[in-house]
């Protein structure tokens, strides 16, 4: 748990808990005994604290938040840290998060070598820094810098640490533990963080607040942040720190940090295969090829260039390359604009792109991926081709977001060279990759989807083939029912504001706008059989033609569409359909639990591997509020019960070929999980 090893006068305090150095109870126990005994012991004179492997610590243990209280709370040992009689030093390097930051703020003295970073995350898990954080950071760094790393939850790097106050002085990594000890041997005397007093700028908290008003407007942690900030400048610290540990027992024990912490545990559950050895080996990636030059193409292509891994793109016509490539520039130097990048690393990944016509070009790539339009014939004749010009040992995937990865790799004689990455749109941006196994999917080839897309900075999630695999099968229920409800009397925006009410950040119509109505369209402007038929016979193909269900202007914004409603009421007149008022809750059973009932379906059929994982797709697919967890976890949340009640009291609507999912009724009756 923790290792001691005496220099001369200066006790090293090593926390050594794998993998991240989490505080629980045992770390905790020993610490506060190391500390205790070194009061006593004539032999120490100066104290270390460090952390063993990557990092120094990342915070307390939060399995253990569901759990009564064991053993000496993390805030007691801190305050012992802080009250030694002998000067403590945090020397920390790779990252110091959470609890494992407040250790270091209850230290004396706190250096950080270059690379490391500092944080307080908490109020990602819906909670707020419980063990001094809110009330020790103020004193050292101000107001500003504490609201904002507080609230934010973003950590900092060690020269801002430096620059702000958080560490005295930056130490190499090279020699950590001897560095540390040779700047201990120059402390003669502790300095008590607690002593300080903040520097009461009141307006701070006014502006703060103004500023982060809508980012925090649904959340409770946030403002639990400021309010216990706040008790740093109008209480004494005991007084505040008391304060803190009654806001952290409120946030703990609330939904939203429940759901939050359930996001995080899933997130890394995701990254888990079923079934996959652990030491199943991956495939050497270093050339990547992708097919097809347009949003999806450029944007996957954008992923790989970013982590410095060459890109070879290719399309059918000079004037496709032209526009894609140009497009992935445009997106880096809009990058490089707002300062996310130098445009030295704008030209470093765009060096590393070759674009060409020639489909030869990928004989020597280790991944191809296929990114053109959803056509099963042309993906089939792309495979083909691929099949004969790849290397041996190339993983062949395709971006395909509905069709079935088992009939695509049937066309070539490597079917267990292929499977899916299905990214989401924009690309570069969303962070989610459905992993799609096909039913001859090789373990080692599905292992290097998992770790490549993690190398790329995405969170990958496990999907078997069905029409959709996941999260765009669990959007079928959801549309149709929009659609039908449109037809029955709803409006696009009462629809939508249910969704946005709830917390998405679009719903389901503005969804369809933004992505495009004329997905899946005939395009034949005289058959007009639907009222996506009509929409885009009248030329309003979604947000790219300033015209969907809604109007947009310049900026985007949508305004509802007078013409939209004259062509609703048409259809609905000519489907001989009577007009009625429709509730939000209709509206929430018919797009939010048909969704959960789709979700329970993909379980059943063992397309998804665990409730979780589904919940991970929403998260990062979609946006599905992190505060609210994820569908599945959800509906665990409201009542399946609930759920079940609602589909069933709208069945007859929802369709005749509707029905509720096996395991949902089963669990919702046995008051179970959806969670596997
Ligand atoms: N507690 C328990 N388990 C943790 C953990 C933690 N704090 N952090 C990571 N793990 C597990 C994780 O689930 C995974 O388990 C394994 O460690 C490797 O994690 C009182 C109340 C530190 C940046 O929010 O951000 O302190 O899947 O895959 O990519 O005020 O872990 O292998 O079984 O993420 O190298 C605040 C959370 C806690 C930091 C390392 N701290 N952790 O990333 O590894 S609340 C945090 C992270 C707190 C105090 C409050 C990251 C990391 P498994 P990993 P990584």
């Amino acid at each position: 748990m923790i290792e001691t090893k005496l220099h001369d006068d200066v006790l090293e305090i090593v926390l050594a808990n794998a993998p991240v150095n989490a505080l629980g109870a045992g770390v905790r126990f020993a610490l506060s005994q190391a500390i205790e005994n070194a009061q006593t012991d004539v032999h120490v004179r100066v104290i270390v604290i460090r952390g063993a492997g990557k990092l120094f610590s990342g915070g307390a243990d939060i399995t253990e938040f569901d759990q009564p209280p064991t053993g000496c709370t993390l805030p007691a040992v801190i305050d012992a840290i802080e009250a030694s009689s002998k000067p403590v030093v945090a020397a920390i390097h790779g990252m110091a998060l959470g609890g494992g930051l407040e250790i270091a703020l209850g230290c004396h003295y706190r250096l950080a070598t270059r690379t490391a970073k500092l944080g307080l995350p908490e109020v990602s898990l819906g909670i707020l820094p419980g063990a001094g954080g809110t009330q020790r950071l103020p004193r050292l760094v101000g107001l500003e810098a504490a609201l904002d790393m507080i609230v934010s939850g973003s950590p900092v790097s060690a020269s801002k640490a430096l620059e702000i106050g958080l560490v005295n002085q930056l130490i190499d990594e090279q020699g950590l533990a001897a560095n540390a000890i040779a700047y201990a041997r120059t402390i003669d005397a502790p300095r008590r963080t607690r002593d300080r007093r903040v520097s009461s700028d009141a307006g701070a908290f006014e502006r703060f607040a103004a500023a982060n008003a809508r980012k925090i407007k649904d959340l409770d942690a946030p403002k639990a942040c400021i309010a216990a900030i706040k008790a740093s400048v109008d209480l004494p610290f005991d007084e505040g720190q008391a304060l803190e540990r009654e806001l952290f027992a409120e946030l703990v024990a609330g939904a939203q940090s429940t759901a939050l912490r359930h996001a995080f545990f899933a997130e890394r559950a995701a990254g888990k295969v079923l079934g996959l050895a652990k030491e199943t080996p991956r495939r050497p990636i270093t050339k990547i090829g992708v097919i097809g030059a347009g949003t999806m193409g450029g944007g996957i292509s954008m992923n790989f260039l970013s982590a410095g891994i060459g890109v070879t793109i290719v399309d059918m016509t000079g004037e496709a390359l032209e526009r894609g490539v140009g497009l992935m520039r445009a997106n880096y130097e809009a990058s490089a604009r707002k300062g996310r990048l130098s445009s030295e690393q704008v030209k470093e990944a765009m060096d590393l792109l070759t674009p060409t016509l020639d489909f030869d070009a990928l004989e020597d790539c280790d991944l191809i991926i296929e990114a053109v339009y959803e056509n099963m014939a042309v993906k089939k004749e792309i495979f083909a081709r691929l099949d004969d010009i790849a290397k041996p040992g190339a993983i062949l995937a395709s971006n395909t977001s509905y069709l079935s990865i088992d009939e695509i790799a049937s066309v070539t004689n490597r079917p267990a060279d292929v499977l899916g990455l299905h990214f989401f749109s924009p690309a570069n941006v969303m962070k989610l990759v459905e992993v799609v196994r096909g039913a001859k999917t090789a373990d080692d080839v599905l292992a290097t989807g998992m770790s490549i897309a993690r190398t790329i900075g995405k969170v990958p999630v496990v999907a078997r083939v069905c029409y959709g695999f996941i999260g765009n099968r669990m959007l079928i229920p959801r549309q149709d029912n929009a659609y039908a409800m449109l037809l029955e009397g709803a409006t696009p925006e009462q629809i939508d504001r249910v969704h946005t009410d709830f917390g998405m950040p679009m719903g389901p119509l503005q969804m369809i706008d933004l992505a495009g109505v004329d997905i899946g369209w005939h395009r034949d402007t005289d058959r007009v059989e639907s009222l996506q038929d009509a929409l885009c016979a009248a030329g309003r193909w979604g947000q790219k033609t300033k015209a969907g269900f809604y109007d947009y202007d310049d900026k985007r914004k949508p305004t509802p569409s007078p013409v939209v409603a004259e062509i609703i009421d048409d259809f609905r007149n000519r489907a001989g359909l009577k007009r009625r008022a429709i509730s939000d809750d209709e509206i929430v059973a018919r797009t939010l639990y048909t969704m959960v009932n789709e979700g329970a379906k993909i379980l059943e059929e063992d397309i998804a591997q665990r409730a979780s994982d589904i919940d991970v797709v929403w998260l990062y697919g979609y946006g599905w509020p992190r505060h609210k967890g994820g569908p599945m976890f959800w509906a665990d949340q409201i009542g399946l019960a609930t759920v079940v009640q609602g589909l069933e009291r709208y069945a007859a609507r929802i369709g005749e070929d509707f029905s509720i999912a096996s395991l949902l009724s089963r669990r919702a009756v046995d008051g179970g999980s959806l969670e596997k």
